[in-house]
């Protein structure tokens, strides 16, 4: 009858393969195409370009509230890359990078911080939820689609984000423990950027790592470099390639850092330190990713300034677009069903009579 550790089924383990000044461990390193790791590249600078475009938006007026996504572009990218197609992924507001790479135009998510309600609408067969913004309730609807995929048997797995303030809400428990008890394709990842608004991650939880949660529902949990791009992706598909082959569901913790404000509508410099910020700079997903192509040949000076050329042609034309477009206002109710229920089909129908009767013209004055 001895008193010793419990062994216990589950690993958590810590993964980084790509150094902050570029250089990478290659017994570790992934075998990626080169066009894939350009078109990666590309993707992750339209996020930032998109980034700082829209900032200047929101200060001129022409946007609403906006969360930047600035230094955790890699950590969603290579999720998003980890999946197929037909696989779901569930997002929070910081995933803009991997929205990107699975279809959504950067149009669409001008109109989404734009307080449009066709921003909130996926590209046709892509496979990825709107945009949920109460903290945590992404983990239930992506431990629902989880399920939804377990059911039919087709293979498919489910990808979900919150961030570290989101694991002290129920919703994360709930669902990891469904998730374990019911071995569902499940892709839990976390994006721990140290910060949930003004409240640090010291101060979300006392564990020493998000990733160890895993092991109290059973499944095995990693804490990834989450500014490292190659161990993104090396991460999530053995997860992801777990989930598919009945092996359930794993928790990906990504250690990453919110560069900038919570949203325009938060001011940083009232609760953190400068200091802390200018450690994390050097450590920018975008940089080291960018060194990495350079060391491997496969970005030059003038292939560079190709790619900013394009990208900033192409964002320049979402704005167009964007402020060009005008909304139905009765398409309020349009996304939320598949088919509209009889009393919004109702609703919907006095909106536009009303709007019909509103801009009528006078009728003339009687003489
Ligand atoms: C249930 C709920 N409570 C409060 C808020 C307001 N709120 C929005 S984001 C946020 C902090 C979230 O922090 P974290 O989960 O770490 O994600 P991050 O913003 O850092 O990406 C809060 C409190 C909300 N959206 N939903
Ligand atoms: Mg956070």
């Amino acid at each position: 009858m001895p008193r010793e550790p419990v062994k216990l089924p589950n690993r958590v383990e810590t993964l980084s393969i790509l150094a902050a000044d570029g250089r990478v461990d290659t017994d570790l390193e992934p075998a990626l195409d080169p066009a894939d790791l350009r078109r990666l590249y590309r993707t992750m600078l339209t996020c930032r370009r998109f980034d700082e475009r829209a900032l200047t938006l929101q200060r001129q007026g022409r946007l609403g509230t906006y969360g930047p996504s600035k230094g955790q572009e890699a950590a969603s990218l290579g999720v998003a890359y980890a999946l197929e197609k037909d696989d779901w992924l569930v997002p929070t507001f910081r995933e803009t990078a991997g929205l990107l790479w699975r279809g959504w135009p950067v149009h669409t998510w001008l109109l989404y911080w734009g307080g449009f309600e066709a921003g909130n609408v996926p590209p046709d067969g892509v496979r990825d939820l709107p945009v949920s913004v109460p903290i945590a309730s992404q983990c239930q609807y992506g431990m629902g689609l989880a399920w939804g995929c377990k059911l039919r048997g087709a293979g498919r797995v489910c990808a979900t984000f919150c961030g570290d303030g989101g694991t002290s809400e129920g919703d994360f428990h709930e669902a990891l423990n469904f998730a374990g008890v019911f071995n569902l394709p499940l892709v839990m990842v976390v994006q721990n950027n140290h910060w949930a608004i003004s409240v640090p991650r010291s101060r979300q939880t006392a564990s020493q790592t998000i990733a160890q949660k895993a092991i109290a529902y059973g499944m095995d949990g990693l804490q990834v470099d989450g500014n490292d791009i190659l161990a993104m992706i090396v991460a999530t598909r053995e997860a992801v390639e777990k989930a598919r082959t009945g092996g359930g569901p794993t928790l990906i913790e990504a250690v990453t850092y919110r560069l900038s404000m919570h949203t325009t509508a938060d001011d940083p410099k009232k609760y953190r330190k400068d200091d802390e910020v200018k450690e994390w700079e050097p450590r920018d997903p975008l940089l080291r990713f960018r060194a990495y192509l350079q060391k491997k040949g496969l970005l030059d000076e003038p292939g560079e300034r190709e790619i900013d050329a394009e990208i900033a042609a192409e964002i320049e034309q979402a704005v167009r677009q964007y402020e060009q477009y005008r909304q139905d206002p009765a398409e309020f109710v349009q996304y939320m069903y598949a088919e509209l229920t009889p009393e919004l089909q109702a609703q919907q129908a006095e909106l536009r009579a009303y709007l019909e009767r509103k801009h009528a013209p006078a009728p003339a004055p009687v003489s």
